[in-house]
């Protein structure tokens, strides 16, 4: 049932049960066979608003909704990408709201901003649906969101950087950190960077410099060129994610130092976010990259989940999480334990990689 039908719908059943309780002999106004064929063979339209095409994670995701929503389904999926401005995101909203879509679904570039758009999705009735990010609005102004839990995304990489440091006897105050943030304002950032200033202030870690790199490999290596030339003891490296990470291993071996895991032998450690790709998989097994919190892109199931109990007149959670593995290059950290919470880390093998595309 679409958006417009449901409405059709809830007449019809406010009829029926208003009939009923009338029930003085008058004919029964249900739904017509007819009606019932028409309604279930309708297209169901979404518009959805992709914030861009910056990194693997975004490809992966925009793929996993176009495999998801096709036509032999029912679905007509409408994408538009906004290449990281918000404000072609707004249009894109603008346009969806002008073509009547049944659904828009919103991958959200930053958290603010969205109010007045998402009012004016509400005063066209059109359902929305957030992914990825959060939008700081009123809850009221969409239906549910789904994504990951970002700050335990941070939080699992510090637990681990602080295990490792533990098992290599290496103290805190040697431990000299650069963050290559995200698009600043994205949920992913907020997370990311707040679980690394907690372990920062936890650990006594030495926090050297933070700057932004829009989650783009190009950005990560350039950021990661100009720590290397204003510092000469980075011993850490936090990529707010993987291809700011590829980046960032291109300037250090570009600038003559190794990446790897052995900070006392002078090594810089690469941690990112992410790890949907082979190649994510293969850097780990090369130990390039030391530890990844994986992210998880396939939002596509989840929203057509959504959107099937939308059209059978039901409540989704108005929050959903998904679930998220932890990988490293070997096996010194087992395990974390969050919040009572325990986490295996994954040891990323040959087989391993074989899982990604
Ligand atoms: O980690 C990054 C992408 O919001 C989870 O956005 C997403 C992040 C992801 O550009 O690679």
């Amino acid at each position: 049932m679409t958006r417009k039908n449901w409405g059709k719908g809830l007449l019809s059943f406010v009829l029926i049960l208003s009939l009923g309780i009338a029930g003085c002999g008058m004919k029964k106004q249900t739904v017509s066979t007819d009606e019932k064929r028409e309604n279930s063979q309708r297209e169901i339209v979404i518009g959805f608003s992709q914030l861009g095409a910056e990194s693997d994670w975004r490809s992966a995701n925009t793929q996993s909704m176009k495999e998801t929503f096709t036509s032999d389904k029912g679905y007509r999926l409408i994408i538009e990408d906004g290449q990281q401005q918000q404000a072609n995101q707004i249009m894109a909203i603008r346009k969806f709201i002008q073509q009547d879509v049944d659904y828009i679904v919103l991958a959200p570039v930053t958290e603010t901003g969205w109010d007045t758009v998402l009012e004016e999705a509400r005063e066209a009735k059109i359902p929305v649906i957030i992914v990825d990010r959060k939008v700081d609005a009123d809850g009221s102004l969409y239906q549910c969101w789904v994504g990951s839990d970002f700050n335990l995304e941070g939080k699992k990489a510090v637990e681990w950087l602080h295990q490792y440091l533990v098992s290599k006897d290496i103290p805190d105050n040697e431990v000299n950190i650069v963050d290559i943030q995200g698009t600043i304002g994205a949920s992913a950032q907020i997370g990311r960077t707040n679980g690394l200033l907690e372990g920062v202030d936890k650990y006594g870690w030495n926090l050297l410099d933070m700057t932004v790199g829009d989650f783009t490999q190009a950005k990560g290596r350039e950021v990661m060129e100009d720590f290397l030339k204003k510092y000469d003891n980075i011993n850490v490296v936090y990529c707010e994610n993987d291809n700011e990470a590829f980046g960032a291993i291109e300037a250090i071996e570009d600038s003559g130092k190794k990446v790897g895991s052995d900070i006392a032998a002078g090594d810089i450690m690469v941690i990112s976010f992410d790890a949907v790709t082979k190649n994510t998989m293969k850097h780990i097994l090369q130990d390039k990259i030391t530890f990844a919190a994986g992210c998880n892109p396939h939002h596509g199931p989840r929203v057509e989940a959504v959107i099937q109990q939308l059209e059978a007149g039901k409540k989704p959670d108005k929050y959903s999480f998904v679930e998220e593995r932890i990988y490293s290059h070997d096996a010194t950290v087992p395990s974390i334990e969050l919040n009572g919470t325990n986490y295996p880390v994954t040891v990323v093998t040959k087989d391993t990689m074989e899982e990604f595309e």
